[in-house]
């Protein structure tokens, strides 16, 4: 007589300070560039479903935006989305890095999690970053500090340490049926990935501050009968001297940022696109819950 073992299907939140590779672990796992990267922190703003297949399990994993306290509506709207990441979920993934400031637990964070009573594991993230022999005191000090059900050390980067973490975490999820299909990534909507392909290029492309006052409105996505897709894109800014950096000299900037965002969009979609973009101010909308919600940061 054969036992089969049995399907498990749970979700699986990815919670962390900001720009301590959440994201890049996501992408990984998932083998698809889902989620934004980027070398400066708070560049993920929404709660970002992947879905990943295997024989035997189906898990939804929940990319968050870093945890962080600030006073904005926005700080507030992306602490609140880390926050909610951690309830009515099967397993909590908490992320540091293996050196620097974030190495730290993220204590706020953790009492959060705690008080929701959901396992939580932690991966020790950049591993490629230190010496092999800081791992084990590492790992035995946040061990004292924190219940986890288990720590394992990782790259995202590298994709090291990624088959243990999955093995470590499939342990943890209930048995259950598939929720979605085998070949589905995401249930966000390709215009959801469109503006955040191209937010991608403004974080890579302009330089301090901007970045974190912009937003981008998709404002018209249609596929035509010959499978081009054209894209209609707005790049909300806080100020007019912000769009004036994101303009360039002769249009320049915007020009780069719209030629290297079609390339990734294109990509994404697997078709040929065309992408119209252009620089809106909306002045201090990072600080209005009713701008917020009209550029897609709904809460809930
Ligand atoms: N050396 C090294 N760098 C990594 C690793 N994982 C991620 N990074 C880098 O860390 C930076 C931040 O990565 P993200 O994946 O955007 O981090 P995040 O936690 O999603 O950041 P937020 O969305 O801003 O909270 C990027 O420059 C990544 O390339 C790793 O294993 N090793
Ligand atoms: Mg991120």
């Amino acid at each position: 007589m054969t036992t089969e073992t049995p399907f498990r299907t749970g979700f699986v939140s990815i919670v962390g300070s900001p720009n301590v590779g959440k994201s890049t672990l996501l992408n990984q796992l998932l083998k698809q560039r889902l989620s934004i990267v980027c070398k400066k922190p708070q560049t993920t703003r929404n709660r970002i479903l992947g879905i990943y297949n295997a024989p035997g399990c189906q898990i939804l994993f929940f990319d968050t935006p870093g945890f962080h306290q600030g006073p904005k509506a926005l700080d507030r709207f992306l602490t609140n989305q880390a926050l909610s990441a951690c309830a009515n979920v099967d397993l909590i993934l908490v992320l540091v890095e293996s050196c620097g400031e974030r190495s730290r637990l993220p204590q706020p964070l953790l009492e959060v999690v705690a008080q929701s009573r959901i396992p939580a594991l932690l991966a020790i993230n950049k591993i490629d970053l230190i010496e092999r022999p800081r791992l084990l005191p590492l790992m035995e000090s946040h061990a004292r500090d924190f219940p986890f059900r288990e720590i394992l050390p990782v790259s995202a980067l590298k994709g090291e340490g990624l088959d243990e973490l999955l093995a470590a975490m499939i342990r943890f999820l209930p048995e259950g049926p598939q929720l979605y299909p085998g070949d589905m990534i995401s249930d966000l909507p390709e215009r959801f990935f469109a503006g955040e392909l191209i937010r991608e290029q403004v974080l890579k492309n302009v330089h301090a501050e901007i970045p974190y006052g912009t937003a981008v409105c998709i404002e018209t996505f249609n596929e035509r009968d010959d499978g081009l897709v054209m894209i209609e894109a707005a790049i909300i800014v806080e100020r007019e001297s912000h769009k004036k950096v994101l303009v360039g000299h002769n249009g320049q900037m915007i020009r780069r940022i719209g030629e290297a965002a079609r390339g990734q969009l294109e990509k994404f979609l697997g078709t040929r696109v065309f992408l119209k973009t252009f620089v809106r101010v909306e002045k201090k909308w990072t600080r209005s819950m009713s701008k917020l919600d009209e550029f897609g940061y709904h809460e809930g």
